[in-house]
């Protein structure tokens, strides 16, 4: 036993407020045991206050032997305090912390799921990557294009009957310029020309795909907002076979080497001689469907040597420079290289059919 002072045991009290101490889980239970053993109702108080009983000498040693002792509970209340405040600290950051990882895993009815390119654009890249593959360049022109760019500078004129396989949507944006959504990827053949001749950069080897529009009514293989990639190659000596042999590698790099096609005449106004692409439907190998309207083949895209009228109105001397040109639906090879009998499906936003590619 240690020393009694005032009937408290001065060790014993020390040993139970660092127990109690110890044992406190929050700043509240921590200032209740304060308040136990260091207030003025404490044992510490009341053995104080017996010291008034003393004489001198008892007086001096027992207020020591008390001085020493509450400077003992008081520091470790003081240790205690620090864990317990980090504690308190800890716990309120836990139940604060933001899981970002429960998003993602099961606490929202509808989690955010990864999308991906949809076919189309896919279709537009590996095209894209053909054509860089074989040296040509890929640029852009507007969708929005005067009836100058879209119809006359490629030798269609106003009244011109070609002017209804290309009937549009029209802008009133007013005088003095009629203003269309494009019909074909075409027009940027003149951008492209325009610009090779004032920055002096001929020859020009370059694709441009983009959106086109027309007043289709959608069905199996058309849309009314649709896709193509045009070709234009100004340089000197091109000939028809060298239209013909990019067409080929190209058709040949997308389908592969087994598909069958034909190149059958037809009428551009802006080239001279024209034709016509043409593989055998893929949806029914040839044998006639409703995708194909019955014919077993299906057109992708015109073609043809550029017309001289078109060279000279933008300032390249024909004599001197010939060239060819192209424009194939995207929509129309990735319909064929994917085997979708109805072109709709592409627009349709059904993500069954989009997430199969
Ligand atoms: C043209 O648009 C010409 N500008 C192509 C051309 C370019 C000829 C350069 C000569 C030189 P056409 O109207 O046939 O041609 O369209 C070309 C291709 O675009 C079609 O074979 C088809 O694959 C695609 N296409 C045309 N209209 C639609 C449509 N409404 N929906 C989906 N694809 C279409």
């Amino acid at each position: 036993m240690g020393e009694v002072i005032g009937s408290v045991d001065i060790d014993h009290l020390v040993l139970a407020a660092a127990t109690a101490a110890q044992g406190a889980t929050s700043r509240t239970v921590l200032e209740a045991v304060e308040a136990e053993f260091l207030g003025k109702r404490s044992e510490l108080a009341g053995a104080h206050r017996s010291l008034g009983s003393m004489d001198e000498q008892a007086r001096k040693s027992a207020g020591a032997v008390l001085n020493a002792a509450r400077v003992q509970i008081q520091q470790a209340i003081e240790e205690c305090r620090v864990g317990v405040e980090a504690a308190e600290r800890s716990a309120l950051l836990e139940a604060d912390r933001l899981d970002l990882t429960e998003v993602v895993s099961s606490s929202i009815a509808s989690p955010v799921r990864r999308g991906h390119q949809h076919v189309i654009s896919q279709t537009q890249a590996e095209l894209e990557d053909v054509f860089i593959g074989m040296g040509f360049t890929v640029a852009d022109g507007p969708e929005v294009e005067t009836d100058w760019f879209n119809f006359e500078a490629l030798n269609i004129p106003p009244a011109h009957p070609a002017r209804g396989m290309w009937d549009t949507f029209y802008l009133e944006l007013g005088e003095p310029e009629t203003v269309v959504l494009r019909t074909h990827t075409s027009p940027v053949q003149i951008h492209l020309m325009e610009d090779a001749v004032a920055n002096d950069t001929l020859p020009i080897h370059a694709v441009m795909p983009g959106r086109c529009f027309r007043r289709d009514t959608p069905d199996a293989r058309h849309l009314h907002t649709f896709h193509q990639i045009e070709g234009l190659v100004i340089d000197r000596g091109m000939t028809f076979v060298d239209l013909a042999g990019v067409i080929q590698t190209f058709t040949t790099a997308y389908f592969g080497a087994d598909i069958s096609s034909r190149l059958r005449p037809a009428f551009f106004p802006f080239t001279e001689p024209s034709a016509e692409y043409e593989i055998t439907c893929t949806i029914c190998h040839g044998e006639g469907c409703r995708t194909c309207s019955q014919t077993g083949w299906i057109e992708l895209g015109g073609c043809g040597m550029v017309d001289p009228a078109v060279l000279h109105a933008v300032g390249i001397d024909p004599e001197e420079y010939s060239g060819f040109a192209f424009g194939f639906g995207i929509d129309r090879c990735a319909q064929m290289r994917h085997q979708i009998a109805d072109m709709r499906a592409l627009v349709e936003n059904d993500l069954r059919f989009v997430e199969q590619f």
